[in-house]
């Protein structure tokens, strides 16, 4: 390298300026000019009629482009640069009133969809995720699970693949007592506690990673996190029981929101979506809000789109493609494609086979911004994401 590219090297200007006061405010956009300069759409929903013109005229004087093709249902599309949408922090409503507030909001979402950083606070610890997903190995103690039914029913066994998940890289690991498969018998809370409560007691005693348990149901959640679990994984987001929202509030447990329109049973004849995105994320705000009115603070909830869970295909598929739409929520999300049925109908293979199509899942949701992984395979998935990091990194130094 010769000095002319040192100079102009943003690591070696970085390595410089880091012994400086101020480093830090605009250490990213001499560090990371391209980031900077990144073009960004966002799409805004629910404007009102008469603030429709100025907000649009405005955006268009602050040097944003607007497309006003949907006003009549009151949505702009807004693109310009990544660093441009900070100016609307702090936009003034001058002769339009309403419209600083709602440049507030695109000024927030737009931060918060490029927020790469989480630290996830578990009772006493924090767990923190980053650029590189987090994998979260599934452990089903379960007879009728859709892939590992019947394979962890006994205690000794189950704990046994806990430790060797982690061994093969897990960063925390997911206990479930009850099938959510489509169509999957209900279990009593009473039987769920008594498949979980021989093998949580070893795993938060002895396991050197955060345990999760996969549960609707806030009997279950609470034996579960007296017991020493730190997150409370409620598929049906809250809306099985309410109370597993007070629950993870009193144990100060993280919280995994995950998307479901209906029940197990009832998920395959479920609803239809028209915008599987839209409608997602609107439904996973409410249940943030949700959560937030029982006392788990925003800081403490991971979001899932709950693929797989009364989706379609197109839907899943959909979901998939635009996954970084949902980033503008400002929290973690979470990604469980793991052997999925959806995946066989795409490969043609079966509940056994499907490691590489799940592997294509990961890679997808890891360049998206995807902060944990839920699946079975894990030597598999610290493969694809090594590689990934790796390139990552030759792509920050180059
Ligand atoms: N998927 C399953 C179970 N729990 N939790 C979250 N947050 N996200 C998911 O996608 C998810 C989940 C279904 O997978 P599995 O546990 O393997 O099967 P079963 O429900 O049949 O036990």
């Amino acid at each position: 390298m010769n000095d002319a590219d040192r100079l102009h090297n943003p690591r070696v200007i970085a390595g410089t300026l880091a012994g400086f006061e101020g480093f830090q405010r605009f250490s990213s956009s001499v560090v990371d000019p391209v980031r900077s300069l990144l073009p960004v759409a966002v799409e805004v929903e629910h404007v009102a009629q008469e603030l429709l013109q100025p907000t649009k005229e405005r955006l268009a004087v602050l040097g944003f482009f607007v497309d006003d093709r949907d006003a009549e249902r009151g949505r702009l599309r807004v693109a310009g640069p990544l660093d441009r949408f900070a100016l609307l922090e702090s936009a003034e409503s001058d002769q339009a009133p309403g419209f600083g507030p709602l440049a507030a909001a695109i000024a927030r979402a737009v931060e918060r969809r490029f927020t790469d950083e989480f630290d996830l606070p578990l009772r006493g610890r924090s767990l923190r995720c980053g650029r590189r997903p987090l994998i979260m190995g599934v452990l089903n103690l379960t007879p009728d699970s859709f892939s590992d039914g019947g394979l962890y029913e006994d205690p000794h066994t189950a704990i046994e693949r806990a430790f060797t998940m982690v061994e093969e890289g897990a960063d925390l690991i997911d206990v479930g007592a009850e099938s959510t498969r489509p169509g999957a018998r209900p279990v009593p809370a009473a039987e769920e506690i008594k498949r979980l409560t021989p093998v949580l007691r070893v795993l938060t005693d002895r396991l050197p990673v955060p345990v999760s348990v996969d549960t609707m149901k806030p009997e279950v959640a609470d034996r579960c996190l007296e017991m020493g679990v730190s997150i409370l994984n409620d598929v049906s987001g809250m809306e099985f029981d309410r109370r597993t929202a007070d629950v993870a509030a009193r144990h100060g447990a993280a919280l995994v929101i995950n998307h479901m329109r209906g029940t197990p049973r009832t998920m395959l004849s479920g609803p239809r979506y028209e915008d599987p995105v839209a409608e997602i994320t609107r439904t996973l705000r409410d249940r943030v809000e949700i959560a937030r009115q029982a006392g788990v603070p925003e800081s403490r909830v991971v979001l899932d789109p709950g693929i797989g869970f009364g989706k379609r295909v197109e839907d899943n598929l959909d979901l998939l493609a635009k996954i970084e739409e949902l980033r503008s929520l400002g929290r973690p999300l979470l990604l469980g494609c793991s052997r999925k049925s959806f995946l066989g109908e795409l490969t043609g293979r079966s509940v056994s086979d499907r490691a590489f199509a799940t592997a294509a899942t990961t890679a997808h949701a890891a360049l998206r911004g995807v902060k944990m992984v839920r699946v079975h395979d894990i030597k598999e998935t610290v493969e694809v994401l090594g590689v990934l990091e790796a390139i990552d990194e030759r792509l920050r130094l180059a």
